[in-house]
């Protein structure tokens, strides 16, 4: 199962909130998962990746499972003044300029700005639960994410064939970001990013690495990219419609328009959807060729094989009985490995190293990726997965999880929102549920478990 991390905020991963070490979840990662938007989300932690520990965005979309719809914050809060804070700002300002960035801008960029205590609170919220990468597939391939985000590619459709043929990424996977980052650019974040990086560098529990976020978001305003009031992000700096962190904005943001700034924040998509896609080709990104295809597995399969340390063409792994669902053989477009997800239930993959690992380096969560590469194949009218299911195992869909929820509202759980989300609250009200009815309790939202309720 993917640990999620919930509350005002926090996803690590795959499913929201964006890594973790031992066992389960690189530790290190942690606060970088965390939820990028601000917005109300929770994070979600996912088993590590073997390959890669670290990203350069750390966070985990879609963010909120119970709230990724939450409405973007316009009320403008003022903290209280801190006198320790301030004393904090005001040594740190000779480091900025020792990191090269002018008095002009750092007066400027600092001024009014307080200790945000709503950061803090998001930061250090984290109820966790567990998530099924299914669960986590409902929400980031929902109905209408795939709906807006072939609206997207027809609305910006010459705009996205040049992004496409410049960078050779194929512009559903870049709308598949854009889709799982921001909702198409309807949750960019309204933080204050010098605020929200001060604040997490002086009193967070990853402070080296806030304090690294902070000097880059100077230097992106010392070069004239955009302003303070307009540099917007999550609570945890993640910047625009693609949501950068101030230093691989740094590495990968480009301008697109040609108007001399990279403007990741505006309501034109059109620098970051290039940033992304610049971002995913210096990444290795291969066109034509897949992320991972779905397959079965034969019986008897050694199943030490699917590890990211074996890797062979797809005619070789033929030869172990291994195809696409349809039961046909894959084509060799590069060197690939077996995925089965830790909290899969069902679900196999072939992954091609090459493009499963540029979409990894945005976030190294295996449901992140998954859901992008999933997301983008929905874009380009694919089928959803299929998975492999025993009887009663086959996760819900959205609609059948909405129709749980009604159930459990009638039996008597006191359910708010039937919103067709497994988050912490209805995960707790199946246990309950499951326990009662001396069902293995393990949340999970079933075929099975909607026919018990049913009859109930
Ligand atoms: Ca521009």
């Amino acid at each position: 199962m993917l640990r999620v991390s919930g509350g005002i905020a926090a996803l690590l991963m795959m499913i929201s909130g964006e890594s973790v070490a031992s066992g389960t979840v690189d530790v290190s990662l942690r606060p970088i998962l965390r939820p990028g938007s601000g917005l109300g989300g929770e994070v979600v932690s996912v088993e590590p990746v073997s390959a890669i520990r670290s990203t350069l965005r750390p966070r985990l979309r879609p963010d909120g499972f119970e709230n990724a719809q939450s409405p973007l914050v316009t009320e403008v809060k003022t903290y209280p003044r801190n006198a320790r804070f301030e004393a904090w700002v005001e040594s740190f300002k000779p480091r900025a300029k020792r990191a090269g960035i002018s008095q002009g801008v750092i007066n400027s960029a600092f001024r009014g700005i307080r200790y945000n205590t709503d950061v803090i609170e998001r930061d250090g919220n984290q109820a966790e639960f567990s998530k099924t990468i299914w669960e986590y597939l409902a929400n980031a391939t929902s109905a209408k994410r795939v709906k807006q985000g072939k609206q997207m590619l027809r609305k910006h459709k010459r705009l996205l064939d040049q992004i496409e043929r410049k960078y050779g990424v194929e512009k559903e996977v870049v709308v598949a970001v854009w889709g799982l980052e921001s909702f198409y650019g309807d949750l960019r974040g309204d933080y204050n990013v010098i605020e929200a990086m001060a604040t997490l560098a002086y009193d967070g529990r990853r402070r080296d690495f806030f304090q690294k976020q902070l000097i880059a978001a100077l230097k992106i305003l010392q070069r004239g990219d955009t302003t303070a009031s307009k540099m917007k992000g999550s609570w945890a700096g993640a910047m625009g419609h693609t949501q950068f962190i101030p230093t691989s904005y740094e590495l990968f943001a480009v301008d697109f328009t040609g108007d001399g700034k990279r403007d990741i924040w505006g309501k034109n998509p059109a620098d970051a959807l290039a940033s992304t896609a610049a971002y995913l080709s210096r990444s290795g990104w291969r066109k034509g060729m897949p992320w991972g295809v779905e397959v079965r597995l034969p019986a008897g399969f050694n199943r030490g094989l699917a590890s990211r340390k074996v890797t062979k063409m797809p005619s070789d792994w033929a030869k172990l009985g291994i195809k696409d669902v349809n039961g046909r053989a894959i084509r060799d477009y590069g060197s690939a490995s077996i995925l089965i997800p830790k909290s899969g239930r069902g679900l196999a993959l072939m992954i091609f190293a090459k493009n499963f690992r540029a979409i990894e380096r945005y976030n190294a969560a295996d449901a992140y990726v998954i859901g992008v590469g999933h997301l983008s194949d929905r874009l380009k009218g694919g089928a959803p997965l299929k998975g492999n299911f025993k009887a009663g195992e086959r996760p819900l869909t959205e609609e059948e999880t909405k129709e749980l929820q009604k159930h459990l509202k009638r039996v008597g759980y006191p359910l708010e929102k039937i919103d067709g989300k497994i988050g912490p609250n209805t995960k707790k009200m199946i246990k309950s549920y499951q326990s009662r009815n001396g069902l293995t309790a393990d949340g999970y939202a079933s075929e099975a478990l909607l026919k018990h309720i049913k009859r109930r």
